[in-house]
C-alpha cells in the first residue's frame, strides 16, 4: 500500500466508494466523475502505477474482469457498447493504475477517440515507426517483459 494513495485507500477499505466488484486481486467502483453513468474504474488492490508496473501474474485476472464488467454493463445497464482505457503516466491524475470501463451507447456524445486523428506523411513514415515498434516488441518479448 502507497501513503496517500487515494485507489489503495479505496481497495483497504479506508476510503468508501461505490463498489461494484471486488476479490483478492482487485476492485472495481464507480469514477466520482463519470463519462455516463455507469463508468466504472477497476485497479489491482496491490499499488502499481502503470501498465507496465504491473506483475505478469495479474494480467489474466485483471482482464478477465474487466471482460466482466463490459458484459455486465450490457446485462445491468442495457448499454450497446464500451469503451475501455488506461493513462500510463500522461494524463494519469491518480498515479494507481485503473482501466476506465465506460458504458457506450451510439450517439452518444463520445466520438471514439477523445482526440483529433492524424496521418502518416506517407508509407515510408509508417514504415519506420512500425520497424521501431516491432523491434522494440520484440527485445521485450525476448527478455520476458
Ligand atoms: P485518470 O485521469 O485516467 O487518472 O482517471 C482518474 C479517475 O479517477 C477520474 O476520472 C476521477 C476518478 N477519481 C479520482 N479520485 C476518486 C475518488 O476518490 N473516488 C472515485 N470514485 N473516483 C475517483
Amino acid at each position: 500500500m502507497a501513503l496517500d494513495c487515494v485507489f489503495c485507500k479505496i481497495a483497504s477499505g479506508e476510503l468508501a466508494a461505490p463498489i461494484v466488484f471486488e476479490d483478492d486481486r482487485s476492485v472495481a467502483f464507480l469514477d466520482h466523475r463519470p463519462l455516463f453513468p455507469g463508468h466504472c474504474l477497476l485497479i489491482p488492490r496491490a499499488h502499481f502505477e502503470t501498465m507496465g508496473d504491473l506483475p505478469a501474474s495479474l494480467i489474466e485476472p485483471l482482464f478477465a474482469t474487466a471482460r466482466t464488467l463490459c458484459l455486465a454493463m450490457e446485462e445491468g445497464l442495457g448499454s450497446e457498447g464500451s469503451f475501455l482505457a488506461v493513462n500510463n503516466r500522461v494524463s494519469q491524475s491518480v498515479p494507481h493504475l485503473h482501466i476506465h470501463v465506460v458504458p457506450r451507447r451510439k450517439k452518444d456524445g463520445l466520438k471514439g477517440f477523445f482526440w483529433p486523428r492524424g496521418k502518416y506523411r506517407d508509407e515510408s513514415d509508417m514504415e519506420a515507426v512500425r520497424v521501431c515498434l516491432r523491434t522494440a516488441v520484440d527485445r521485450l518479448k525476448q527478455s520476458g517483459a
